[in-house]
């Protein structure tokens, strides 16, 4: 890139985080609420969304297009018609009362990175694509990466059964949202229409902010197991049944949420579980819950330090149901391998970090992405931007516009000196 060429769009850069930070808070206007941002696949929110991106999308000069499984999809065309791509993207569904950063900022970044580029007439050697996936987060059925794994083709059709906390199948959810839920297969793209797949994120956690750094190299996404547990015991009169005579759901579903804390506190090799979801039945005041049901979301910095940490929580659960007369029904609703980024696309990661002036400091992703489902096509690697706090899946998310400018930055000149693998240097893939 020439020297004006890198002033020019510098000067355009620096708007670059302005546009980002506005439309981020346009976005998350559309919630569920306007209370808790919620936006939750296949609801009427999540088709408002769509909406807009698609619209900024085309504003940036790519083509625009709803895939089969409500994905957003951007294209915008290299120097000669139907290259492969350099795909960009994240999520635009959230968690409940969610941040407004959490996947919307790697999607905004990525259109508002397109849109300089053809601001400035640049076309390049390769296609840009940029992707917002649909259900990264898994809120409404239980198994998460819904959408990264249609357009990897390694969604599992069985999932349209799953139904969620009304009783809505993702099969009718999707008819209702206007999809083909037989049609999914045509969301997937293969590994010959990609030279790779680069996300933007927010770090969701403190490091970037004590090593006082904005943008971060990511070495590998955390694999995590999700499980589904349900205590059966007995429901009973609350003043009548006596205390040895009880098999209390809940009180057995506490002690299990108890050991996990405990179980994991004690690990010193960064196991972390977390139950993040208890119901219990019939939930009256005088009444010995009869039944309970919880998750468990279990990770660790390896796939068998996971396992076999699970394992052990997993004997436990039963142990403790036993002793207290409970029935016990786990089941594995989801499972992400630990997956690495690529080292000659992390490299590129580094390189475009360093062009822009900041340091470069490599760190492991605790939270899941899309790239553990596009892994199945296309090597991956991300870029983390510092969030204030390390606060994410909560409304005090938050970057500063500095910090979301620099991200952007990184970003563009990744993309503008993008090589792909067989010309990169990094040997046959
Ligand atoms: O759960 C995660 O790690 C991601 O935010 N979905
Ligand atoms: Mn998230
Ligand atoms: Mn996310």
């Amino acid at each position: 890139m020439s020297k004006t060429e890198v002033a020019s769009s510098a000067s355009g850069k620096a708007a670059l985080g302005d546009e980002i930070v506005g439309r981020i808070d346009q976005l998350s206007a559309i919630s569920e609420t306007p209370a808790h941002l919620a936006r939750i696949f296949l609801s009427p929110e999540h088709r408002t969304a769509a909406d807009l991106i698609l619209s900024w999308m085309r504003e940036a000069g790519m083509t625009a297009r709803l895939d089969a499984i409500g994905n957003v999809c951007g294209r915008y065309e290299g120097d000669r018609p139907g290259l492969p791509c350099l795909m960009l993207g994240s999520h635009y569904d959230t968690v409940r009362d969610a941040g407004k950063w959490d996947g919307p900022l790697g999607l905004i970044t990525a259109i508002s990175c397109v849109a300089d580029l053809n601001r400035r007439g640049r076309r390049l050697p390769f296609a840009v694509e940029v992707v917002g996936f649909a259900d990264e987060e898994g809120v409404r059925f239980a198994s998460t990466l819904l959408g990264s794994r249609a357009v990897a083709g390694t969604f599992v059709e069985s999932a349209l059964n799953s139904r969620d906390h009304a009783g809505i199948s993702m099969r009718d959810a999707m008819v209702t949202f206007g999809l083909d839920p037989d049609h999914i297969g045509a969301a997937a793209r293969t590994r010959r229409e990609l030279h790779a797949y680069v996300e933007l994120h927010i770090e969701q956690g403190p490091v970037l902010e004590e090593n006082n750094l904005p943008v971060g190299v990511v070495t590998a996404i955390a694999g995590a197991t999700r499980l589904a547990a349900k205590l059966t015991g007995m429901a009973g009169h609350a003043g009548t049944v006596p205390m040895a005579f009880r098999r209390d759901a809940l009180a057995g579903a506490a002690e299990c949420i108890c050991m996990v804390e405990e179980f994991c506190k004690s690990d010193a090799a960064g196991l972390v579980g977390t139950v993040g979801y208890i119901d219990a039945m019939p939930g009256a005041t005088n009444v010995i819950p009869g039944l309970a049901s919880f998750t468990l979301d279990i990770r660790a910095p390896s796939d068998p330090h996971r396992k076999m940490a699970l394992a052990d929580i997993v004997r436990r659960i039963e142990a403790i149901a036993k002793r207290r007369n409970l029935v016990l029904q786990l089941d594995v609703t989801h499972e992400n391998r630990t997956v690495p980024c690529a080292p000659w696309l992390k490299a590129q990661v580094a390189d475009a970090v360093a062009a822009e002036g900041f340091g470069v400091f490599e760190l492991p992703s605790g939270a899941g992405h899309d790239g553990m489902a596009m892994i199945d096509i296309s090597d991956v690697a991300m870029l983390f931007v510092r969030c204030r706090g390390g606060i994410s899946h909560n409304p005090a998310e938050h970057v500063e516009l500095a910090d979301a400018d620099a991200g952007a930055r990184v970003l563009l000149r990744l993309v503008e000196n993008f090589r792909p693998r067989e010309t990169s240097g990094a040997g046959k893939a």
